[in-house]
């Protein structure tokens, strides 16, 4: 009797895979494969493969000692395979299989080509839900299904109510409100030191997957050294329990502050760096919601870090995905500014005089981590004043974050970062000037422009390109009642002051490399 053939894709490393459901460990065999396509796709953070690979790896080892067989392809084989069609077609040409099973990839690209295969390879091929989250395309789809607006405080209510967390016995929300992001913006002061990362020494699977993406990947984005990642279940338990115990209490509170520091401390502050096992499969998120929920029950952490939080995993976490899939795949090319500046160089290097952007391009290149405040308010907010095209900053994104998936890179970059969705996701562009940056961070303190100062050399360019995206984009914006005070305000400044901001801008943009 011939079994089926089982995919696991690289973000799929959950034993509970619904492609593996009702598995026959005597006939079926689980095929996983480190292909040449999906490392560069795009060119992805050397940092970012290694931990693929080296959880994929891991991942294989485990199945395989739970009694499966696996066939598994590895970069380094002598013939290895350069597309996942290839590693398939391979694995068939070695054995028969009644059928393919294999859960729905997180992105449209992958599906598409999925879907393409039972003609293919002349086989049933099977594709199954994405049990990976916690609300179905379906769901979310009838969720959304008309409504006006798609805010995430509606869906995230909703979330709320069907997963029970936080909920008072008589069902209201506990503490009587449903969002405490109002007490997730402190100040960080620079006595209140943050807790060291849990750091995890690679072992000698993960050491010699390094050595392959050094020799492999070597002009990617990216330092490999310093790996300090989780790849697998039980690391990935003990660095949230890390976070549990040491961050957790403070999260709430500096959710969106940054830091320049000595060393790596400012590189992770209170969070929790999650993201990328949630985003493979290494960690539960309702298991991960639970967990931090009983911290609060026993009085552990305050409400504003537990709920802000869980905020993050079953409403933001869950709803961007919930967009990505309801709008693919012309979501890939919403350009709401029609912005076209490229990507300037210097986000590739991080060499350059504005130090916030060097602050997180450098941590992003040393960590391929940057917080959400991070990649919203430094790169993404100077992104969308200076009008760059939103398809250059997506790719950028999923490139360097070792979390990124486009499922959730791709709506977090052009909808929330970029406002080229016109407005589905945010009420207003998260388009800021110098003092957001100043009021979060110490990077003003040590940085050559005065956020203090509107125009002229040493003022900060955020502080110009600010006035001057509202100019550019007047008769997109003006009548968004969110932007009704900062148009009120710009229709105040004298000419003489509104000549100047877009002459500071064009000076500014000029030195970008790119005419204005
Ligand atoms: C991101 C990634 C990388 C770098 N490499 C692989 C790989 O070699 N094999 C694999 O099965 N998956 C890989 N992935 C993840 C996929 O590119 C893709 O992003 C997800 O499977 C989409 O859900
Ligand atoms: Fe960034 Fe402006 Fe602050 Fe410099 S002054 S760090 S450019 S916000």
């Amino acid at each position: 009797m011939s079994g089926a053939l089982r995919l696991v894709l690289g973000d799929q490393l959950t034993p509970h895979l619904s492609a593996l459901r009702g598995i026959d460990p005597a006939h079926d065999l689980i095929l996983m494969a480190e292909v040449q396509a999906e490392a560069t796709y795009v060119r992805h953070h050397p940092k970012k493969l290694g931990f693929f690979f080296a959880a994929m790896r891991h991942h294989a080892e485990a199945l395989r000692a739970a009694g499966h067989r696996v066939r598994y392809f590895r970069l380094d084989d002598p013939m290895p395979c350069h597309s996942l069609g290839e590693a398939i077609a391979r694995t068939l040409a070695e054995g028969r299989y009644a059928r393919l099973i294999v859960t729905a990839p997180g992105e449209w690209r992958l599906l598409a080509e999925v879907e393409s295969w039972a003609a293919r390879f002349g086989l049933p091929v099977d594709i199954r839900p994405d049990d990976h989250f916690l609300c179905t395309r379906e769901e979310f789809a009838a969720w959304a299904n008309g409504r006006k607006g798609l805010r995430m405080e509606f869906f995230y209510r909703d979330m709320r109510r069907r997963t029970g967390l936080l909920l008072a016995a008589d069902g209201a929300p506990e503490g009587g409100s449903w969002n405490y992001d109002a007490e997730n913006r402190g100040a960080l002061p620079e006595a209140i030191p943050a807790p060291g990362l849990f750091r995890v020494p690679p072992d000698d699977e993960t050491r010699a997957v390094l050595a392959l993406v050094a020799e492999r990947f070597p002009d990617h984005f990216g330092d490999l050294e310093g790996f300090d990642y989780a790849v697998t279940r039980s690391e990935v338990e003990a660095a949230f329990e890390h976070f549990c115990r040491h961050a957790l209490p403070q999260f709430g509170t500096y959710q969106d502050a940054m830091r320049q520091a000595g060393g790596a401390e400012g590189d992770v502050l209170f969070h929790a760096r999650i993201a990328l096992y949630l985003n493979v499969g290494l960690l539960d998120p309702l298991q991960a919601c639970r967990r931090v929920e009983a911290e609060y029950r026993t009085g552990r952490v305050p409400l504003n870090a537990a709920e802000g939080f869980i905020r993050q995993i079953i409403g933001w976490r869950e709803y961007v995905r919930g967009i990505y899939w309801l709008k693919m795949p012309d979501y890939a090319a919403v350009n709401f500014f029609e912005a076209r500046r490229p990507l300037p160089d210097f986000f590739w290097s991080g060499e350059t005089d504005l130090n916030c952007l060097r602050q997180v391009i450098g941590q992003t290149k040393r960590t391929a981590y940057a917080h959400h405040i991070q990649r919203l308010m430094v790169t993404g907010n100077f992104a969308l004043l200076i009008g760059a095209d939103p398809a250059a900053v997506a790719e950028w994104y999923l490139a360097v974050y070792a979390d990124a998936v486009e499922w959730v890179e791709l709506p977090n970059v052009v909808g929330m970062a970029l406002f080229a969705d016109g407005g589905m996701m945010a009420s207003k562009p998260y388009a800021a000037s110098g003092a957001y940056i100043d009021k979060m961070s110490n990077y003003c303190r040590r940085c050559r422009f005065d956020p203090a100062k509107k125009n002229g050399p040493k003022a900060c360019p955020f502080n110009y390109l600010y006035w001057d995206f509202l100019m550019r984009n007047r008769e997109k914006l003006r009548g968004n009642p969110r932007l009704a005070m900062p148009y009120r305000t710009l229709d105040k400044l004298p000419e003489a002051r509104q000549a100047a901001i877009a002459e500071d801008t064009r000076r500014f943009l000029k030195t970008l490399g790119e005419a204005a």
